[in-house]
């Protein structure tokens, strides 16, 4: 029996009052990773109580302070890097390459951030009146409640919270129920380099009401959520009836352009890489192809090819290029659009099949899927699928390409494969999504860019880059009056 994991709340890990407990189990093997508590509201509460009394010392910790921890936090994830991908592998699915990148992001994340520490930068401007100063400067927001998902369980708390803590913020952390184990083993990481309790606390559980009682809950200052469009749209109406701020990042149906001068070899890369890394289960993962007539032939003669090569099974095994897709209900749902694709006219060329024999018989796979004749129209090619298929739109030039990309309500990553420099200049231009590649694919953003999309894959916040200080802080304006009298703005102005 794998051992009990916990919450931790205010420094200390602890069981939930209902002592029920849920399970995560390996997608690729149906082995046991770990069995957990599942939390209520009531565990939910403790949290955040644990974090609003950490918070009125953690904000007075001077920042470069604050960010010796996350210094420490960035080494100590070099360190376990390994073993923590692995367990990131076991529970999540994902290739271990890919979860060793997943921690790296999150190293990434937290150097650049603690050096944020030794910044923050505000303003100091100029007063209308003499004998007067102006300054703006950066303040927490209060207790922070974090919903993340499974597809990068570590990645995506490690954007949301290091922000957040350099700022002087506290935190309560809500990860998927996929992904419990991971989210601990990566909150015990910070636990151990010094974390005072309270500042970073952690609720499992596997029912949808602890969101909901995050959410709700008004000692919550903010919420970030980084899940699908559906429940996005739950928060944000549960987060408007309290009146706390959020910050949404949800679905994708991000596209690869090909014109007709582009390299096919690189292109092809790209496609493979965006289209089928994490099973396709990325936001930024690439579900439609766009591609120019006069090469398309050729383009999905090199595709087939590779598809038909793919390694696919446990991605804990060196070479493997493929893991399993989450869970079943994941995959019936990738299988439903696959029939839903075929029913609409696309034509099936590769995949489109649950792979349960021999080596895959315990595990949730799916074959790599592509689909020819897709049309702008088909739901196919509008609705976020989280899995490996991608369809190919076929197009006369760069204008109808752009066109068809920026028709769809998601607006997250774009990218364009052309030699000519007008062209991608012109793309760049035109395409309205978060993230533009140029001759590379849709995914492998970097931690000091923003990340975030437009239109319904977001609500104008940005994660990462310096976009994430504006989505965890307040604005505090000063005003110094040295003059010795008093001075009226807008009225002494002679
Ligand atoms: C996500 O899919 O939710 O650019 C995050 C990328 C990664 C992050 C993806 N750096 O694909």
């Amino acid at each position: 029996m794998k051992t009990l994991v916990k919450n931790f709340i205010g420094g200390k890990w602890v069981e939930a009052r209902s002592r029920r407990y849920f399970e995560s189990r390996n997608p690729a093997t149906g082995e046991l990773v770990g069995r957990c508590v599942d939390s209520g509201r009531e565990e939910i509460d403790q949290a955040v109580k644990a974090a609003a009394r950490a918070f009125e010392s953690w904000r007075r910790v001077p920042a470069p302070r604050r960010g010796e921890i996350l210094f420490r936090v960035a080494e100590r994830l070099v360190r376990h890097k390994d073993a923590l991908a692995r367990t990131l592998t076991q529970e999540m699915g994902k290739v271990l390459t890919e979860a060793k990148g997943d921690v790296q992001e999150a190293i990434d994340m937290a150097a650049y951030m603690a050096g944020e520490g030794r910044r923050l930068f505000g303003h100091v401007v100029p007063s209308e009146l003499p004998n007067k100063s102006a300054q703006c400067i950066r303040e927490p927001v209060g207790v922070v409640g974090l919903i993340t998902p499974w597809n990068f369980p570590v990645a995506i708390p490690a954007w949301k919270s290091f922000p957040a803590l350099i700022l002087g913020n506290t935190v309560v952390l809500k990860p998927s129920p996929e992904t419990p184990v991971t989210a601990a083993s990566f909150i015990k990481i910070i636990e151990e380099c010094g974390m005072p309790p309270g500042v970073v606390n952690l609720v499992l559980g596997s029912s949808a009401q602890l969101g909901e009682a995050l959410v709700s809950h008004p000692e919550v200052a903010l919420i970030s959520f980084t899940g699908s469009t559906a429940t996005g749209g739950k928060v944000a109406v549960a987060a408007a009836t309290h009146h706390k701020r959020v910050a949404l990042e949800m679905g994708g149906k991000n596209a690869i352009l090909v014109m007709e001068d582009a390299d096919l070899d690189l292109a092809v890369d790209g496609i493979i890489w965006s289209a089928f890394g994490t099973t396709g289960q990325r936001c930024t993962a690439c579900s439609r192809l766009i591609v120019h007539t006069d090469v398309k032939n050729q383009l999905m003669k090199k595709l087939l090819a590779r598809l038909a090569k793919l390694r696919i099974g446990n991605g804990l095994k060196p070479g493997i290029e493929m893991g399993p897709i989450i869970n079943r209900a994941q995959l019936e749902k990738v299988h439903g659009y696959v029939g839903v694709g075929q029913q609409e006219g696309a034509r099936l060329v590769a995949g489109g099949k649950i792979l349960s024999e021999g080596e895959f018989k315990k595990g949730w796979f799916y074959a790599p899927t592509l689909f020819d004749c897709v049309t702008p129209a088909m739901r196919i090619a509008k609705e976020e699928i989280f899995g490996p298929v991608l369809g190919v739109l076929e197009v006369k030039d760069l204008d109808q390409a752009i066109a068809i990309n920026n028709e769809v309500m998601q607006g997250l990553s774009t990218s364009v494969y052309t030699r000519d420099l007008n062209r991608a200049q012109r793309a760049i231009a035109d395409i309205r999504t978060g993230i533009v590649y140029v001759n590379a694919g849709t995914i492998g953003s970097e931690v000091h860019l923003p990340f975030g999309g437009m239109r319904r894959t977001g609500n104008g916040h940005r994660e990462a880059g310096q976009a994430a200080l504006e989505t965890f802080s307040e604005w505090k304006a000063v005003y110094i009056d040295y003059s010795g009298r008093l001075q009226r703005a807008q009225i002494d102005t002679d």
